[in-house]
């Protein structure tokens, strides 16, 4: 018997996007940020050329299914010499609504420096303005909330610290560019957990009656082959930096052809979901190929991460171990 009591389930029989969907060639679109942006779906695409650079582009459809329009050029793309730390490429765009029309964009910048986080905001999903490197080689896999808090944004990210990589916080009072007052939301789990090795940010915080839900990454090293899952946790809807649940078990996982097979094996990797009425949509790279759509009821998302909670089972409301 299949499982069946799990949240999330894929539309289609197949990706929802493949590189034969764009008019130019490339070797990969993966990892899309997402938005709705004036009742339409607002996709940021990382394609992968044919050099093995990657850049963000646009792509815009009425019902988020079908009907894509891809934009004709680039929204963020390497530009030498201006931008050194993006010579490798720019990768994994997460976006957020940070003002009335004022989107901002948390995105790896790639150079032989290493992973860094870096921003920019939009207004109309034409045009960026650089807000440059916020935070250092090696991080990566970066959102904001798309509020403050007290007066205080909260940015989370995805240091690697003594070897390690959790996913940690970050404030900032003031602007966009400087975030301090740092400490660890969720720590990789450890030994042969499917969050055991690394994890990330996954999709951009969902707001929920709940508290923020979110979908974040998790790995697992299979004999010398990495496993990319997707994982759920529950933070405090006043305060984002409390965790108050984790689930225990992974609520989404590479399990057809698409997601098992492709330039990376056994890859689903989120970087944007968007609510619409009670579901939550997620889009997310497959095999690092193509892009994938699966729905899930919100209530079930919550439900989950409620029933599998991972800190009510072990007894640790606060402290390291989440
Ligand atoms: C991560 C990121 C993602 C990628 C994933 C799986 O480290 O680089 O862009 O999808 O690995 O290869």
């Amino acid at each position: 018997m299949p499982v069946t009591n799990q949240p999330f389930s894929r539309q289609g029989d197949g990706p929802l996007l493949t590189t034969n969907d764009l008019p130019f060639a490339a070797n990969a679109v993966l990892n899309p940020g997402a938005a709705l942006v004036d009742g339409e779906t607002v996709l940021l695409l990382r394609i992968e050329d044919r050099q093995g650079l990657s850049g963000i582009r646009v792509a815009r459809s009425r019902n988020g299914v079908d009907g894509w329009r891809i934009a004709d050029r680039p929204l963020l793309e390497p530009d030498l010499p201006d931008y050194p730390y993006e010579e490798w490429g720019c990768e994994d765009a997460r976006v957020t609504r940070v003002g009335p029309r004022q989107w901002l964009i948390a995105y790896c910048a790639y150079s032989r420096y290493g992973p860094a986080v870096a921003l920019a905001t939009t207004e109309d999903f034409d045009s960026v303005r650089r807000l440059g490197v916020v935070l250092p080689p090696n991080n990566k896999d970066a959102v904001v909330f798309p509020e403050p808090f007290d007066g205080m944004w909260i940015l989370l990210h995805r240091p690697v610290t003594g070897g390690q990589e959790h996913i940690w916080y970050a404030c900032s009072e003031h602007d966009f560019a400087h975030w301090s007052l740092p400490g660890v939301l969720l720590p990789e789990r450890g030994g042969p957990w499917w969050d055991g090795l690394r994890i990330g940010v996954g999709a951009q915080p969902l707001h929920t009656e709940e508290g923020w839900l979110l979908i974040y990454h998790g790995v697992k090293d299979m004999a010398g082959h990495p496993v990319y899952r997707l994982g759920l946790a529950l933070l405090d809807a006043n305060d984002p930096r409390k965790v108050l649940a984790r689930a225990s078990e992974w609520v989404f996982a590479p399990e057809t052809e698409y997601e098992q097979r492709g330039l990376v094996p056994n890859v689903v990797f989120t970087c944007g979901a968007v609510c619409r009425g009670d579901e939550v949509w997620m889009y997310y790279g497959a095999a690092d190929t193509a892009i994938g759509l699966a729905v899930a009821k919100t209530a079930d998302l919550l439900a989950f991460v409620r029933r599998h909670d991972f800190m009510r089972k072990v007894g640790h409301e606060k402290g390291m171990v989440r």
